[in-house]
């Protein structure tokens, strides 16, 4: 068998009803939304990982510092076989979890809506370690996962702090359906940004070379290609606001003036009002009781904490 398989469970034309549910649905609406997935064609990743190396982003490094560290205690207590990650994008800190693995891992099982992100994932993790098992998942994991059957105990990884992209109800709905993934023994091993001050935060969303905000408008340019819209970035501005009653970043993109983007294979124009937003992302921050109580509500025991040197970031284990 080979050491590499993908499975596309999003097919391209399911992908592009989904986008267009979401557009007419997020444009229509008051006020407008999209849902962050869609930043994500080759361009948008691409732009992700420039983020993740900009000083103001701090969430990658410090995540990658307690993976480094704890790696091993990790593989020691789950001794899993098999690793899942959810959203796993290029991989790159998942590495630490694959070397603590191995020899005992039989398979890596990345899933992300990103095709070109995990061809390329994978064709770097196999150039270096020939022997490890590959099956990629083309797939949107918000809408519940089959999973190949392949041998326990698992370890299901979200990481990077994605989970904070779900707004509560969607996380309470998300964590349930990752509990009935897991068979006793497997464990959950998640990623959560923390709460701290106001200007770390929104410096990490509003970067001063302005890779966020090229981010943030990538959405546009996918909106315009895929369904023929004429939106110019141009005409938006990028946005974060921190949200402190709810404790979550908001990403937003501003009309600079009023207009109006055609959508023809929706059929719609959607009006903007100058200095109407349009809300791209919510992005979640945590504190150590509220992740206990979710996993809690889910099933899911808080099992380890662990943060980094400066507790900007916390990786929890949890068991069913
Ligand atoms: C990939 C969802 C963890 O919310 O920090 C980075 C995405 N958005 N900069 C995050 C993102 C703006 C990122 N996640």
């Amino acid at each position: 068998m080979s050491p590499y398989q993908l499975t596309r469970t999003l097919d391209p034309d399911a992908a592009g009803a989904d986008l267009r549910a979401d557009v007419v649905h997020g444009l229509t609406r008051s006020p407008k939304e999209l849902p962050p997935k869609w930043f994500y064609d080759a361009r948008g990743s691409e732009l992700f990982e420039e983020i993740t190396r900009l000083p103001e982003y701090y969430p990658t490094r410090a995540e990658r510092e307690i993976l480094a560290a704890r790696a091993p205690e990790i593989a020691a207590e789950t001794g899993a076989r098999t690793l899942v990650e959810l959203g796993s994008g290029s991989s790159e800190k998942t590495r630490f979890l694959i070397d603590a693995l191995l020899p005992g891992l039989d398979g890596y099982v990345p899933v992300d809506v990103s095709e070109s992100a995990l061809t390329g994932a994978a064709e770097s993790l196999l150039a270096e370690r020939p022997e490890l098992r590959v099956h990629a998942l083309v797939a949107d994991f918000t809408r519940g996962l089959a999973l190949p059957g392949t041998p326990g105990p698992r370890l299901v990884a979200f990481l990077g702090g994605t989970i904070g992209n779900l707004l509560p109800g969607e996380r309470r709905t998300f964590l349930r359906s990752v509990r009935s993934m897991l068979a006793p023994g497997d464990s959950l091993l998640l990623g959560t940004d923390l709460v701290k001050d106001e200007a770390t935060l929104l410096a990490a969303y509003d970067d001063a070379a302005g890779v966020t905000g090229a981010f943030n408008k990538n959405v546009l340019s996918v909106i315009d290609r895929e369904l023929g819209a004429d939106a110019d970035p141009a005409d938006f501005e990028h946005v974060a606001v921190w949200d402190a009653g709810r404790e979550w970043i908001e990403m937003r993109l501003r009309a600079r003036r009023a207009l109006t983007v055609k959508i023809p294979e929706l059929d719609l124009v959607v009006p903007f009002a100058a200095g109407e937003e349009l809300r791209t992302e919510v992005s979640a921050k945590f504190r150590q009781e509220g992740v206990r109580e979710e996993l809690a509500a889910a099933g899911l025991e808080l099992a380890r904490w662990w943060t980094d040197d400066g507790d900007r970031f916390a990786l929890s284990l949890a068991t069913a």
